[in-house]
């Protein structure tokens, strides 16, 4: 007997129209045809395939939900669609892309001068130069308003001292969104030239998650930032964490896809893989584990749809960004660790793609804010009162 066709089992894509489906599929194929084959040497060797920006560039996925400066101007229900597919592939993947799009391009966006948006974006979109954002810390990941990276200033140049850490592509960057404090203590943005005097980005090695990308130290010593590197328009914490809601909408889409990618393999393993002399799949427990994630991916969806459609409109709150996050990060590496188990030893060999999704996610569940963090952001939305302070 065949099961029914659970791609979308709860007729999602009837919510969807014509356009995002069609980017999702040139994403997914892309993803398939390019990436897939590479991964897992990467994987093993600790790599990104930096050969592959181009393409990436070309299918027009760097700031896709941004207008002008050559970029794909698509909706945001497109752009969590890309990032799906991109993180059914590989967390590293979809990290890239983030981090190029929401991290890098949306403060210059949203913070920058005219001429800053000419400079760099065009660059950006067509990945001809790559950035990465500077915000934590050795001393504060969490609580990103201790940070100690200070910036001084001195006539119509700055001068930044101080250290970041864990920094996703720090070390392939050719710019760097850097944080840091001026001497009243306000949090200012800088575009900081890679190629400075002063600045390092020894890469960080050891990871066992998220191997697949490259994740660096920031070192500032006495790195001098002219003023017109200074993003303008804004001061304060609000600055990067604004830039933190655009990339956990992201992420709350591309841990479905990391999901997914775990669930289609189950479902396969489970139907073939023959013990007791019958298919995994006919037993009670194997096919509530596989219930169980079906379950938790369609709602997920549901929800960064929704949450697509309110940023599109421009009625989401960052709390409710929290939320999707937090929900469907947390559900992916439950779906995970359970498709992990359901392939028995198989599941721990890259043979599968289960395990390698399964310790990225427990970096996705700590970098953007950890999941309780984001547990107690939505706790101070209930309660009115902050745990933090
Ligand atoms: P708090 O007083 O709550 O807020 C300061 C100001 O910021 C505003 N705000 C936000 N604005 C936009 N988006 C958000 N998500 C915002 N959250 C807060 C807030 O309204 C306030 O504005 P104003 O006008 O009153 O000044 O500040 P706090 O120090 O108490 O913050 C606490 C907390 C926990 C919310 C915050 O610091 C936090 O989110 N911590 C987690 C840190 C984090 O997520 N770090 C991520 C680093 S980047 C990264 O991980 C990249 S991984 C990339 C990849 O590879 O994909
Ligand atoms: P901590 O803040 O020390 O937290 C440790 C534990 O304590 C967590 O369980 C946390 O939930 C808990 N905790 C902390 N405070 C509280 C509290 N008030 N109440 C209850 N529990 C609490 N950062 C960047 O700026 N740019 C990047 O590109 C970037 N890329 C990353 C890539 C990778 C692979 C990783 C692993 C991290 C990356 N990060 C990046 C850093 C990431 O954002 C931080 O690791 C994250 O914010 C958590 O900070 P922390 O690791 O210092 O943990």
């Amino acid at each position: 007997k065949k099961g029914v066709n659970t791609n979308d089992f709860f007729g999602i894509d009837s919510l969807l129209n014509e356009d995002e489906i069609q980017v999702r599929e040139s994403v997914r194929q892309w993803v398939e045809k390019r990436f897939m084959p590479v991964i897992n040497q990467h994987n093993r060797d600790a790599t990104f395939p930096m050969d592959l920006v181009p393409e990436l560039a070309e299918l027009g996925v760097f700031g896709a939900n941004i207008d002008g400066y050559d970029c794909a101007g698509l909706n945001n229900v497109a752009y969590g669609l890309i990032m799906q597919e991109l993180e059914r592939g590989d967390s590293g993947l979809r990290s890239f892309v983030s981090v190029q799009g929401a991290l890098v391009m949306y403060p210059i966006l949203a913070y920058g001068s005219e001429a800053q948006k000419d400079r760099y974006l065009p660059k950006l979109a067509k990945g001809e130069m790559i950035g990465c954002f500077g915000l934590t810390e050795p001393d504060h990941g969490s609580d990103p308003g201790g940070m100690k990276t200070r910036a001084k200033r001195d006539g119509d140049k700055w001068i930044l001292n101080g250290a970041k850490m864990w920094i996703t592509n720090g070390s392939v960057s050719d710019i760097a969104i850097v944080w840091a404090k001026d001497e009243e203590g306000i949090v200012r943005g800088f575009i900081v030239d890679t190629k400075t005097p002063g600045f390092s980005a020894p890469e960080m090695k050891g990871k066992f998650s998220l191997r697949a990308s490259i994740t660096s130290e920031l070192v500032l010593d006495d790195v001098v930032v002219p003023d017109d590197h200074r993003l303008p328009n804004v001061e304060g914490l609000k600055g990067p964490l604004g830039c933190l809601t655009q990339a956990r909408y992201g992420i709350s889409w591309g841990a479905l896809g990391a999901a997914m990618a775990c669930y289609d393999s189950s479902v396969e393993y489970a139907k073939t893989r023959i013990q007791f002399d019958k298919p995994l799949g006919s037993f009670q427990l194997v096919q509530v584990k596989l219930t169980d994630m079906l379950n938790e991916i369609v709602k997920g969806q549901l929800l960064s749809l929704h949450l697509g459609r309110m940023k599109d409109e421009g009625t989401y709150t960052f709390h409710q960004v929290s939320l999707a996050k937090m929900n469907n990060v947390n559900a992916a590496l439950e779906i995970a660790r359970s498709a992990r188990d359901l392939h028995g030893a198989n599941g721990i060999t890259d043979e599968y793609p289960v395990i390698r999704h399964m310790v990225n996610l427990e970096t996705v569940k700590t970098y953007e804010g950890t999941h309780d963090i984001h547990r107690l952001i939505v706790g101070q939305a209930i309660t009115g009162i902050s745990a933090f302070t």
